[in-house]
C-alpha cells in the first residue's frame, strides 16, 4: 500500500454562491427592499466579532459572469457552524431575492510534502501553521476559486507515486507558488469526502491578472500538467457593505 500524505487540517470552509433574482428585486418596492437590506447589513455585520475572537472568518465578493452573482465564503470551527450561517442567511428577507447557485464544503488544509526539517515540535503549536489552517481572510481586491482533482488514470495515477516522487513533484509546485509570493495568497482546502472533487483552490490577489499568470505557469508543471483536472473557476470583485449596497441600487 502506498503512504498517504499526512495532513493537517484547521478550519471547515463554505463557498457559498448565489445569483441575484434581479427580476423580483426590481420589481420589489422600496419598503420591501430596505428591510431586505437591513437584514443582508446585520447578517453580514454578525461576522467582524467572529474574527476578533479568532474563531472564523468571512468575506464576500462579486462573481464576474453569468455562473452566479457573489459568493460568500466563511471558515468556521465545525461543519455545524456552517450550516447555521447558511441556514441564517435563507432566512433573511434577503435570501428571498437571491437563488442558489454553487457551494463547496472543505476543510483548510496542509500536507507534510513540504515539511522536512523544522523544530521537530508540535507544528499545531507554530504560529505559522496556525495562521495558515486558520487564516482571516484577506480583503484583496479580486477572489479565484476553483475545485480540482489528482488524476487516478492508469498511466497517470498521483495516488499510485511512492512519497518520494511525490514530494518531488510537489517542490517543484511550491517553487513556482512561491514566484508569486506577496502578488497571490492561496488556500488550499481538502475536500476527500465532503464535497465533489478533491480539494478547492481559494486564491486572492489585488491584481486579477495574477491569477492568471500563476495558474498558467502551474499549467507546464508536471503536477498540474500531468495529474491535474479542474472545476469551473469563479473570479469576483471584492464587496463591502458599501459596495454590495451600491451594486444593488436601482
Ligand atoms: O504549503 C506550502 O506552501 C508548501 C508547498 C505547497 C503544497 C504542499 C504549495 C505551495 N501547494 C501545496 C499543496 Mn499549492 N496550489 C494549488 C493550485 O491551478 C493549478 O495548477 C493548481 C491549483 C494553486 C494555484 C496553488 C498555489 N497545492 C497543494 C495541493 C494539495 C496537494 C496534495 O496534497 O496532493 C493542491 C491541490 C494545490 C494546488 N501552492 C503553493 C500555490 C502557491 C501560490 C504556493 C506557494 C505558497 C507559498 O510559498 O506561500
Amino acid at each position: 500500500m502506498n503512504e498517504a500524505a499526512l495532513t493537517l487540517e484547521g478550519w471547515y470552509a463554505l463557498h457559498d454562491f448565489r445569483s441575484l433574482n434581479w427580476t423580483a428585486w426590481t420589481a420589489a418596492d422600496d419598503e420591501e427592499r430596505a428591510v431586505a437590506m437591513d437584514e443582508l447589513n446585520a447578517f453580514i455585520q454578525e461576522w467582524s466579532p467572529v474574527e476578533e475572537a479568532k474563531v472564523g472568518s468571512s468575506t464576500m465578493y462579486s462573481i464576474v459572469g453569468q455562473k452566479a452573482d457573489f459568493v460568500m465564503m466563511h471558515l468556521r470551527e465545525s461543519l455545524e457552524e456552517l450550516n447555521k450561517l447558511e441556514t441564517a442567511f435563507n432566512k433573511t428577507a434577503f435570501a428571498r431575492f437571491t437563488l442558489k447557485a454553487y457551494s463547496y464544503v472543505s476543510i483548510v488544509e496542509l500536507s507534510n510534502y513540504a515539511a522536512g526539517g523544522g523544530d521537530g515540535g508540535d507544528p499545531l503549536q507554530n504560529p505559522h501553521v496556525i495562521a495558515r489552517l486558520k487564516p482571516v481572510l484577506p480583503k484583496a481586491n479580486h477572489i479565484c476559486f476553483y475545485p480540482m482533482n489528482k488524476k487516478r488514470e492508469l498511466a497517470d495515477n498521483w495516488y499510485m507515486l511512492d512519497m518520494a516522487k511525490r514530494r518531488e513533484l510537489m517542490h517543484s509546485h511550491g517553487l513556482i507558488g512561491r514566484g508569486y509570493a506577496g502578488k497571490v495568497k492561496q488556500i488550499i482546502s481538502g475536500s476527500v469526502g465532503l464535497d465533489d472533487w478533491e480539494w478547492g483552490v481559494t486564491l486572492f490577489a489585488e491584481d486579477a491578472l495574477q491569477f492568471k499568470k500563476l495558474v498558467y505557469e502551474m499549467r507546464f508543471d508536471e503536477v498540474s500538467a500531468r495529474y491535474g483536472e479542474f472545476g469551473p473557476f469563479y473570479v469576483g470583485n471584492l464587496l463591502t457593505p458599501e459596495s454590495f449596497e451600491e451594486m444593488l441600487k436601482l
